[in-house]
Formats: structure tokens, sequence, C-alpha cells
């Protein structure tokens, strides 16, 4: 049984969607984000303490983009969530898994961690605001990737859409909503139909609003 270390509104998201994609049984385990550092079965996955952490059998895995690559190698025989190397969308479909963390969700942890643990008169500062531009500047490939395709492989859902997907909606709830623009919005609300996409909301607290 694979179990996922996680806490909602985190990167665990993207994990717990590929599993509610992949049809894969899984169980959750609920990480205080606050508290973290005094959880010692957490950390004993993760001494770094981010989240998530994964356990699969002996296996143990941090990194959700690393985790959604192992779980298609294991475990997505059908082609569920990635495109064959031979296929013509698969160029497209690696540079947007990796792109949703590494041009994305990276740069928003700059944000997060100025808007929320810096004192005040540090909470606007060079390296948040550059980090919003880059932010921005690799937001232009998503918008044109949308301007040409439904979804970031084409025609095809992936787990490109589940990295970039998570990013957008860290963007909005960290009041970057202006900068997705109706594009963007339509895609994200296509997502976020998916069934897979609902139950893996589903999975949080009743009261939590969903990931996207
Ligand atoms: N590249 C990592 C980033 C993980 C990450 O930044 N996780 C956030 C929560 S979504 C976190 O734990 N931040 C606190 C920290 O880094 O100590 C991944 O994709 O899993």
């Amino acid at each position: 049984m694979i179990t996922v270390y996680g806490a909602f509104p985190t990167r665990s998201f993207r994990v717990i969607w590929a599993l509610e994609e992949l049809g894969k049984d899984y169980q959750l385990r609920p990480v205080d984000l606050r508290n973290r550092m005094a959880d010692a079965e957490f950390l004993a996955l993760n001494p770094s303490g981010f989240l998530p952490a994964m356990r699969d059998g002996d296996v143990t895995m941090v990194d959700s983009i690393a985790m959604l690559e192992y779980l298609i190698a294991r475990y997505d025989g059908g082609g569920l969530l990635a495109p064959a190397a031979s296929d013509p969308s698969f160029p497209d479909y690696q540079q947007f898994l990796h792109l949703g963390e590494s041009g994305l969700a990276a740069f928003l942890n700059v944000i997060v961690g100025s808007r929320f643990m810096a004192p005040e008169a540090e909470k606007d500062n060079f390296g948040a605001r550059i980090a919003a531009r880059i932010f921005d500047s690799r937001l232009a490939l998503v918008a044109r990737q949308l301007g040409h395709a439904p979804m970031m492989a084409g025609d095809r859902f992936s787990a490109a859409d589940i990295s970039v997907v998570y990013a957008l909606g860290m963007a909005e709830r960290l009041g970057l909503g202006d900068k997705l623009g109706p594009e963007i919005a339509d895609y994200r609300a296509r997502m976020a139909a998916r069934p897979a996409f609902k139950r893996a909301s589903g999975k949080w607290a009743p009261a939590a609003p969903p990931a996207s």
C-alpha cells in the first residue's frame, strides 16, 4: 500500500491526483505543516522536512515530480498519465511536467517565504519581486501552449497537467490570479472537472477548498 505524507494545500495534491487517475490504492498520512519538524515518523522519511513524502513498500521518495515519474514508470502500464517517448506529444509532456515545478511552483516558494515568514520590513523584498517576475515569464509558455492545444501535452491529459495545474492553484492562493488570464482559467476549470481531481480534493478536510 502506498502512503502519501502530505497536507492541504501542498504538492501532495499532485501525487494524490495522480493516484486517483491511476485508480491505485493509497492512504494519506496527514502532516501538520507548521509542526512537521517535530514529526519523527515523517522526518525519518525526509529529514529536510518538505512535503510531500511517499512510501511504497520499501521505497521512500520525496519530490512530487519525481513521485509522478515513479508512479508512471511502475504503475501506468496503460499510458494514462504519460505518452510514450516515441509519441509526438512526448517533448511537450516532458517539458511541462518539469516546468510546473522548476519554472513555476519553485519560484512561488520564494513568495510564500517572503509573504508568510519574513519580518514585516522584509516582506516586499527584491528576491520576492524577481521570483514573481520569473513566474510571470514562465507562465507565458503555459499560455502559448493553451493557445494551440487544450492541455500541456496537446490533446491528451497527462501528468504534465497535474504538475502545472497545481502551480496555477498555488499562484491563485498567493493572490496572483489576475496574472493567469481567461485561457488559463478555462484550462483550470476543465482540469478541476475531472472526476479524479474531485476525488483527490475530497480526500482533504471537507471544509477545505479544492486545490486547483
Ligand atoms: N520540489 C519539491 C518542493 C517541495 C516543497 O516546496 N514543498 C512545500 C510544501 S508544498 C514545503 O514543504 N515547504 C516547506 C519547506 O520547504 O521546508 C516537490 O515538488 O515536492
